[in-house]
């Protein structure tokens, strides 16, 4: 059996992993010449957006009835976040939000993508609900509405009330009751208004770095707080879904994932094996059970233990039928053979391989959202992808009141001409949305990383279009 054929047997082919390596050269991916695309190559229905986050950008920490969020608490702690920084202030988008939807509409984009802050509608998690908080968001969605930008709303994006991660949080099973019922309360709130809503962001990022790494909240260390954390989040993904299908007539229900294409080091069986179990963790954890194909545990037995968290029905609950699959692409993983138990696969950081790097250390790679999109696009139960969230954070430099930030410009011409590859080869991608209109608080990063369209001056707020919202703009005029 050659190469080929062990890949393809052993299925990993199948998933996409490592075909390439095995294409000749002149089938792997060429970019175009930047900018040699117009927007309407992409059709006349693609959407176009951008999206933000409720604790990235609000501010108003505890203004008008909220209650401290899990974050809130979080950046509290010594050494968690980058220059002992919080998101108490943000970019104050509490207060900005009409600044902030123009520039949006100045920009020619046409969807806002924002969620919503739990602990501003359920300050003790559930229960009594907070008429500012729910008032705060219907002034957003009018905004938009009377500018011309849907609204999509991201039911959670990662700030729970402090109150319920004391509790466990998402490794306590009764987060299913406690977020169905967030999910009740916004959805028949906003839903006569709001007809595009996702149900999770990432949710590796809130499970991986909140309860097995630490880096994010509650800043847990614990396999077993993690594994409950995956299958709690999977089932309220699904539940999620079909509250909001319920509640919003019509409505067009997707869910985000973060993605990133793996490669191994080298074409070594224990490395691409590596890569395997790497991919496994990356990109098939949380969409393969909500398409009824189960965790990926044949590529990762450790996975085997989630099946002791099952409560009857369980695996029936943790499928839903999403209108589409949000796909949030950043860097590439290039993973190697290793001793950590479970998971016996390691990451070669971007630093260690020489490749150009965005200013958190993540490798760009445009040509990695073009094979995602295909890998994605194998998957008989989705139906539609939209890439939810893609961008990229560079040292900006604030002068005369302009950012000249051709780099950014260039990787979206690069990431945006991947995307037109793979639509012109029949996938399913009907959106693109840009990380993020403005500068923001980025987790454990604080305010280093700037993603922005728009530059955010933190000490007095104001904002500059930068070069790439001013590309934008024309492009997509
Ligand atoms: O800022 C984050 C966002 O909250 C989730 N996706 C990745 C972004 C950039 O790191």
């Amino acid at each position: 059996m050659d190469r080929r054929e062990w890949l393809i047997k052993t299925g990993i082919a199948g998933t996409g992993l490592l075909l390439s390596r095995y294409l000749d050269a002149a089938d792997r991916f060429r970019y175009m010449p930047a900018g040699d695309f117009v927007k309407a190559d992409f059709g006349p229905d693609f959407k176009w957006g951008v999206a933000a986050a409720s604790y990235q950008t609000e501010g108003a920490w505890n203004l008008d009835g909220k209650s401290e969020s899990n974050w809130d608490y979080f950046s509290r702690i010594p050494g968690k976040i980058k220059n002992g920084e919080n998101a108490d202030v943000a970019a104050d988008f509490y207060h900005r939000y009409p600044e902030d939807i123009e520039l949006i509409k100045a920009m020619n984009f046409k969807i806002f993508r924002f969620s919503v802050s739990w602990p501003r509608i359920l300050p003790a998690g559930t229960g009594a609900v907070n008429s500012k908080g729910l008032d705060f968001y219907h002034k957003v969605i009018d905004k938009c509405l009377s500018a011309g930008i849907e609204p999509w709303i991201t039911i959670y994006h990662w700030d729970m009330p402090q109150v319920l991660e004391a509790q466990g949080g998402w490794a306590n099973r009764k987060i299913i009751d406690w977020f169905s019922e967030y999910v009740e309360v916004i959805t028949k709130e906003y839903g006569s208004k709001v007809k595009n809503w996702m149900v999770m962001n990432e949710q590796l990022s809130f499970t991986g770095n909140g309860y097995m790494n630490g880096v994010f909240a509650p800043g847990r260390k614990s396999l077993g707080a993690f594994m409950k954390s995956v299958h709690y989040a999977t089932l309220c993904n699904a539940e999620g879904g079909r509250i909001v299908r319920k509640n919003v007539p019509g409505a067009n229900i997707g869910t985000t994932l973060a993605n990133t294409y793996v490669e191994p080091v080298d074409q070594k069986e224990k490395n691409i094996k590596a890569a395997a179990r790497m991919d496994a963790i990356m990109n098939r954890l949380f969409i393969e059970p909500c398409l009824g194909m189960g965790y990926p545990e044949d590529t990762l037995p450790i996975l085997k233990k989630l099946k002791s968290l099952y409560e009857d029905g369980d695996e029936a609950k943790m499928i839903f039928d999403f209108d589409f699959i949000g796909i949030q692409y950043y860097y590439r993983t290039i993973a190697k053979n290793s001793i950590i138990p479970g998971m016996r696969a390691k990451e070669v950081m971007a630093s260690e391989r020489g490749v150009p790097v965005n200013s958190m250390g993540g490798e760009i790679y445009p040509e990695g959202l073009y094979h995602i999109l295909k890998k994605f696009s194998r998957y008989k139960g989705i139906r539609n992808l939209i890439v939810t969230e893609n961008g990229t954070c560079v040292p900006d430099k604030l002068e005369n009141g302009r950012v000249h930030d051709k780099e950014r410009i260039d990787y979206f011409k690069n990431h945006l001409s991947a995307v037109l590859k793979a639509r012109r080869e029949g996938v399913n991608v009907t959106g693109y949305f840009v990380w993020s209109p403005t500068d923001n608080f980025e987790w454990d990063s604080g305010y280093t990383p700037r993603f922005g369209l728009v530059y955010v001056d933190f000490k007095t707020l104001e904002r500059y279009i930068k070069d790439s919202g001013l590309w934008f703009k024309e492009f997509l005029k």
